[in-house]
């Protein structure tokens, strides 16, 4: 429910304007023209010195932050580092977006009763409406025990989706790993539709998305920034 997710982000926090005025101070005319030719030189050579910021996307959350449940949500919901970037070259060709995640302790065997998503969300064209909800997920779908409407039919497994809000179908990927705390999705960039840029924030959740809000995000306010 798209309208939801974005009503509860915008409620906690600033998107992605709206926040302090910035305060601009203006140069003082005397400033010698050459001081400011070396700044930007300097922050030019700053920004070429850093390559990494064009493909890799971090945010740390806090450890303990999770939402307060009875009984008490357990610590590998609990998002510790979130990160998306991109691998590969230009062509395409070689091209992967990573997404992964790391909780605060090893995910150990989950029952068929346990519902775990580690969810990437979305927005691609800066309109602060979430376009893509990219997903990794333990869930059942059976006659017996249903703990997420769109898990794919059988017992309790792990799967990794794209929920493109605009349609319905759920393309399922096999690129993904589960290893101890840390989770990674590596996706094609036609996955998203080759979009090169977008705004995120993670989401970690015991229920869907229909039924209640997310027990931790990363970060807690507003949203990250990728670019590859
Ligand atoms: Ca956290
Ligand atoms: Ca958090």
């Amino acid at each position: 429910m798209p309208p939801r997710l974005l009503l509860w982000r915008v409620r906690i926090g600033d998107p992605i304007g709206e926040g302090e005025p910035h305060t601009v101070r203006q140069e003082e005319a005397e400033v010698p023209k050459v001081r400011v030719v070396l700044s930007c030189v300097a922050i030019l050579m700053l920004v070429m010195s850093s390559p990494a910021s064009s493909h890799s996307s971090v945010v740390n959350d806090p450890v303990g932050d999770l939402a307060t449940q009875t009984p008490a949500v357990p610590a590998f919901y609990d998002i510790v580092k979130a990160k998306v970037h991109a691998t590969g070259d230009e062509s395409d060709i070689h091209d992967w977006i990573v997404f992964s995640m790391t909780v605060a302790e090893p995910i150990p065997q989950l029952s068929s009763t346990t519902f775990l998503a580690l969810n990437w969300l979305l927005d691609t064209n800066e309109d602060g409406v979430l376009d893509y909800n990219v997903l990794v997920r333990w869930c059942t779908r059976t006659p017996a025990l249903t703990t997420h409407p769109r898990c794919q039919e059988g017992p309790a497994h792990w799967e990794a989706t794209v929920n493109d809000f605009s349609t319905r179908p759920l393309p399922f990927f096999t690129t993904f790993t589960v290893e101890g705390d840390t989770i990674t999705l590596r996706l094609r960039p036609d996955a998203l539709a080759g979009t090169r840029e977008f705004a995120w924030f993670a989401a970690s959740r015991n229920i869907a998305a229909q039924s209640g809000p997310a027990v931790d995000v990363g970060p807690d306010v507003g949203f990250m920034l990728f670019r590859r």
